[in-house]
């Protein structure tokens, strides 16, 4: 019943008559035209065009497309989203989008446009990001190090964990789609069978697998070290050759600095597999990969200055974990509720389960076996080597 009334009201249509209304509030001197142009989950996005001046508007909604009844989400979401890019625009106004108005109660964001498709997108059709890799790796650098407990002061960190301690409903979808479901049997995963049934067979009756699993999940809920975005995969980065933007922060919350960076990370790792299945280079996003881990240990480094622990013993630590979240991130988005593109856009059938099979084998031993991966070259090598 509730699908069928959330089918119902997913409708960018609905929607379009208040968003005009809001940006007429806004800016009552232009004329507005909108146009529904996203393509997520959570929520529809606008592109209001005003003359001159375009802005995106972000409407969330009460649900996740795909699956209305199992994830009813609330809207207070934005009220996080709004802070967290609040926050990153006092430490790296360069790369996020500028808001313009926010309104909870309609559940409603304006924000500056960019004329970028996102990242994954522009990756699969192609396009070349010289500058993305120092981009993230600064970007991780810096949000993480300036919003974390080894830098602010007690107190503010304190209040700045209590301020994203309600964005609950978001921490549960993380916690139950990345570090429970694709390891059970949930009815809510889904991969291509049966041709993976057996390494997806592997990993769900792996004690192993289970317990380092659930030292992490563990560690996300007992560790608030820095702001963590939260959901940053290359679906959450726009991007052209010169200029790189992090959106879609709902999922903010406190959380392990590994975090964003095991995600991150993993999802160029997908995007490297299967570069050559559309027809790009997977040596050079194997390099990215690379690049964006070495570019944040060198900024986070320079900008480390916590005395009980030396810079050199907290990265060894986040790298570890970064290991294990990475393959993490490549289990969940290969036979988990939320699939990547980089996978499903693959129209070759046998092409596409050879490379999620591959993708599983390289996450298990990200998981199982982090003393293979030494550091980030010993990482780009192995993403380009043949014992994949
Ligand atoms: C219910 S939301 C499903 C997925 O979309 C987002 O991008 C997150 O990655 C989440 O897991
Ligand atoms: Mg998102």
């Amino acid at each position: 019943m509730l699908c069928l009334l959330a089918s119902f009201l997913f409708n960018p249509l609905f929607e379009l008559e208040s968003v005009q209304k809001e940006l007429f509030r806004w800016m009552p001197e232009r004329s507005w035209t909108c146009q529904e142009i996203g393509t997520g989950n959570i929520n529809f996005i606008y592109l209001a065009d005003g003359g001159d001046l375009k802005v995106i508007v972000k409407k969330d909604l009460n649900f996740a497309r795909i699956n209305p009844e199992k994830f009813p989400l609330p809207p207070e979401r934005l009220l996080y989203e709004y802070l967290s890019y609040s926050l990153y625009e006092t430490i790296i106004p360069e790369r996020v989008p500028k808001m313009y108005f926010f309104d909870l109660d309609k559940a409603m964001l304006g924000m500056e446009y960019f004329p970028y498709v996102s990242l994954r997108q522009g990756i699969i059709e192609g396009k070349k990001y010289p500058l993305v890799a120092e981009h993230l790796g600064i970007f991780l650098a810096h949000s993480l190090y300036f919003t974390s407990c080894y830098h602010l002061p007690e107190k503010r960190w304190k209040e700045q964990v209590a301020l994203f301690s309600g964005n609950t409903a978001m921490r549960t979808i993380i916690l139950n789609l990345n570090y429970t479901d694709p390891f059970c049997d949930s009815p809510l995963n889904s991969w291509s069978s049966p041709e993976l049934d057996h390494e997806v067979a592997a990993i769900q009756t792996n004690p192993k697998i289970r317990s380092i699993v659930n030292q992490l999940k563990q560690k996300l809920i007992d560790s608030s070290e820095a702001l963590s975005h939260g959901d940053l995969h290359t679906g959450s980065i726009l991007a052209s050759e010169t200029d790189t933007r992090i959106i879609d922060t709902e999922f903010a919350s406190y959380a392990p600095i590994s975090f964003d960076i095991g995600m991150l990370l993993g999802n160029f790792v997908m995007a490297s597999l299967s570069a050559e299945a559309h027809g790009i280079d997977g040596k050079e996003l194997a390099h990215m990969t690379r690049h964006i881990w070495d570019t944040f240990a060198e900024n986070f480094g320079t900008l480390w200055e916590y005395p009980d622990v030396t810079v050199e013993e907290k990265l060894d630590e986040i790298w570890t974990d970064t290991l294990q979240l990475m393959g993490i991130e490549i289990i969940r988005r290969t036979i988990g509720v939320a699939h990547t593109d980089d996978f499903t856009t693959i129209s070759e059938r046998s092409l596409r389960t050879e490379i999620e099979k591959k993708a599983l084998r390289l996450a298990q031993q990200l998981l199982l076996d982090t003393h293979v991966f030494v550091n980030s070259e010993a990482l780009e090598r192995i993403l380009t080597g043949k014992e994949l």
